[in-house]
Parts: structure tokens; C-alpha cells; sequence
């Protein structure tokens, strides 16, 4: 078999996709996503100039030698840009595997390690009431795990609370809309919202929290300790993920777990983290941390020190990587939680999958391959249009951490 064309597909369903199609001469084809939120146009013209051209005629059984391929053929290594291209053709070429041998790629990676895959949802509110209603909806729809954020007073929006009642992203602005952050009204919020989530549900529901890469290491250590009676899953991003030796602070003030890692590209930018065991869980995700291969390169290190995966699944990214995270997911053995962040419907329709949830948790389905396609007519309907994601800026005007 043969790689005859690989395909690109962009698509603005609810968010943009971007979407590679490896097509074989045998007539099979596997899908791979390829979205950078905010850079999708960036990684188009990584694939179209530099990436495809070196796949054409490639056996697609040779997914190993063609993630080494892709990941040492650039010299210049790693990076969001180069690690998503080389995450989606790896994806495309496991479905297309799967789809060879009549098997859900789960199977080729070692069968099921479970009944089904932890998932948490996203609940929010501007008023910590509002969250906590929301975290009851995210309950009654059947979440064992539920994240939880709310805004902070003063502060006209603030990460992960949207402003209408639909758990979507609020849609980045065509140039990036500033945001401004409060990190003292925000250290004041937080204890607060949790503690009212606690005496609404008691222990029994997994509550998670995204401070979103925003703290110092002390003021994560602070948030940390203050955090602890309400029993956190996980407190994620409490500082910049490059900052892994930052990390050695916060777990020294506390036991609250901690999860960092969406944007991580390669092993080398979380071994510190994971060796010291400085964090909880990783949260490095298919589409941008090296595909199937690249992800389970990450587990298998994390294993023997206890850190487990926590990938991220924001809807920003294509259910075609959250297909992909689930196979992985299934059979890798320390696997924590994935992250549901539930697509809109008409993304569902644009890209109808053998994925299921149910009673807490996210199941791969036995489709062969990823279980995964996209309705390329449909897709077309929805035309992309470049959107940022938000800047941010502390309340004096500093640049800061979105
Ligand atoms: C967030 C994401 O889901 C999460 O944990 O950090 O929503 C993140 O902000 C977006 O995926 C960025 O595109
Ligand atoms: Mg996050």
C-alpha cells in the first residue's frame, strides 16, 4: 500500500478544524486532526509545503519510521507548529491501520485496560451560584468529574466562564479581545467557589480547576494550600508549564494534585515534571504532543512515577482527536481522566464518530481505525475564518498569561 494524496480540510463547524486525509492507493484513507487554535493556517502550510511532499508514495503501515521521519527531517525540532502536523499524520496513518486489519486502533495498541475512560466536563458561572448550578446540570448529565470556574469580581470576563448559558468556548474574536486579571481577587474567589461546590455535592463528585497559567510559583503554592479541605481532583496550570522547575515550590507548600501539560510538545518539556514527580498528571493530548505515538511515549515514561495522564480535550480540537485520545486512553494502563469538552452538534454532524458517553465515561467504540470520519460536504458549509484566542493583562497593564 501506498500514500497516493494527503488531503487538508479546514472547517468552522463551532470552532476551526483543521483536518489532514491520508489517502491510499488501496482506496483507504485515515483522518488526522490538525488544528492549532489560532494558528491553523500556520500548520496548513507546514503540512502543504515541507510535510506532504515527503509522505507521497510512503508505505502508510510505516508509522514508526514516518514519525521519525517528521520529527527529525526539520532540523529545527519540536514546537506547536511541526509536533501538530507530525500529531495528525500519525493519527491518519493508526486509523488507516485499524481500517487495514478490520480493528479499533485500541486493539493494535494493546487491548482494553478498562471498562471505559474517566471523563470530565466543563460547568461555570459569572456568580459562584451560577457555577454551582451548572456543576449540578454537568452531574445530572451523568459526569462523575465535573471542572469548575467562575468569574472573579471586578473583572468583566474572566478564562472559562462563558457568558451565555452554552458550556461552547466563547468564540475568540477576530483580533484577539484583551482580557484583563486580578490575581488577588482571583486567589480570594477560588476558595470560595469550591467551597460552595463542596457543601452542594459533598465529596463525591471528582471537582477539577484551570488557573490557566497564571500564578506565581507561590501564589500557586498559596492557591494550593488554600485549596486542600475541598479535596481537589486536580488543580491544572497553577504556572507556566515551561517553568517545570517552578513546580518543585508548589509541591513542597501543598498537597492539592496538580496537572499540567496541554501544551507540552515532547517528552524533554515535562521530564523534569514528571521524574520529580512534581505533578499529578500529564496533560499532553494527541494532537499536539506527537499523535498516538507521541502520547504513549509520555505515558510509558510516567508510568513508573506514578504520574498518570489527564489529557486535555477542550472542544477547540476535533473530535477526531478526542477518537484518538480514547484508543490510547482504553489501553494505556495510567490513565486518570479525559477531558470532555463537549463539540457542538453541528461539529458532531460534521464529524460523526463511534465514540460514547455514558454513566461518567467516554468509551472509543469498535469502529475499525479511529472510529472517526468527516462529511466533507457539510464541512464545506462552514467556512473558517481566522480567530484568536484572548490576550490577557494584569490590572496594571502588564502583558500576562491568557
Ligand atoms: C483549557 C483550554 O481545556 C482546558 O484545560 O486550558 O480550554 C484552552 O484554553 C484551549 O484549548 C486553548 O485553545
Ligand atoms: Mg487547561
Amino acid at each position: 500500500m501506498r500514500i497516493t494524496d494527503v488531503r487538508l480540510i479546514l472547517t468552522s463547524p463551532g470552532a476551526n478544524y483543521l483536518t489532514v486525509k491520508v489517502i491510499t492507493d488501496d482506496g483507504l484513507y485515515g483522518l488526522g486532526d490538525a488544528t492549532l487554535v489560532g494558528r491553523e493556517l500556520a500548520v496548513a502550510t507546514y503540512l502543504e509545503e515541507y510535510v506532504i511532499p515527503m509522505l507521497i508514495g510512503r508505505d502508510p503501515s510505516a508509522i514508526e519510521d514516518t514519525w521519525q521521519l517528521l520529527g527529525r527531517s526539520a532540523y529545527w525540532r519540536r514546537g506547536p507548529v511541526h509536533t501538530t502536523a507530525q500529531s495528525a499524520i500519525d493519527m491518519a496513518l493508526w486509523d488507516i491501520k485499524g481500517k487495514e486489519l478490520g480493528a479499533p486502533v485500541y486493539q493494535l495498541l494493546g487491548g482494553r485496560s478498562r471498562r471505559g475512560v474517566l471523563a470530565y466536563s466543563h460547568a461555570s458561572g459569572i456568580e459562584i451560584a451560577q457555577a454551582v448550578d451548572a456543576m449540578h446540570e454537568q452531574i445530572a448529565a451523568g459526569y462523575r468529574a465535573v471542572r469548575l470556574q467562575c468569574g472573579v469580581p471586578g473583572l468583566p470576563s474572566t478564562y472559562g466562564v462563558v457568558s451565555d448559558e452554552s458550556d461552547q468556548p466563547r468564540a475568540p474574536h477576530e483580533v484577539p479581545y484583551e482580557e484583563s486579571w486580578n490575581t488577588a481577587a482571583y486567589l480570594e474567589t477560588a476558595p470560595k467557589l469550591f467551597a460552595a461546590a463542596r457543601d452542594a455535592v459533598g465529596m463525591d463528585v471528582h471537582l477539577l480547576h484551570d488557573a490557566h497559567h497564571r500564578l506565581t510559583s507561590i501564589e500557586a503554592a498559596a492557591l494550593g494550600k488554600s485549596l486542600e479541605p475541598y479535596r481537589l481532583f486536580w488543580l491544572e496550570d497553577p504556572v507556566q508549564a515551561d517553568d517545570q522547575t517552578a513546580f518543585r515550590l508548589v509541591r513542597q507548600h501543598t498537597t492539592t494534585p496538580l496537572a499540567v501539560g496541554e501544551v507540552v510538545n515532547h517528552l524533554s518539556e515535562c521530564q523534569t515534571l514528571i521524574s520529580e514527580r512534581l505533578i499529578d498528571y500529564i496533560r499532553a493530548t494527541v494532537v499536539h504532543a506527537g499523535g498516538i505515538t507521541g502520547l504513549r511515549r509520555i505515558a510509558a515514561f510516567a508510568e513508573p512515577f506514578g504520574v498518570r495522564t489527564g489529557c486535555h480535550g477542550a472542544p477547540d480540537m476535533s473530535p477526531v482527536t478526542l477518537a484518538a485520545a480514547l484508543h490510547t486512553g482504553i489501553s494505556t494502563h495510567n490513565v486518570g481522566i479525559q477531558e470532555h469538552g463537549r463539540h457542538t452538534s453541528t461539529t458532531d454532524e460534521v464529524f460523526p464518530h463511534a465514540y460514547t458517553f455514558a454513566d461518567g465515561y467516554l468509551d472509543p467504540g469498535e469502529a475499525p481505525g479511529l472510529g472517526v470520519d468527516i462529511d466533507e460536504g457539510l464541512a464545506a458549509r462552514f467556512e473558517y475564518r481566522r480567530k484568536y484566542l484572548p490576550t490577557t493583562r494584569l490590572v496594571d497593564g502588564t502583558m500576562w498569561n491568557w
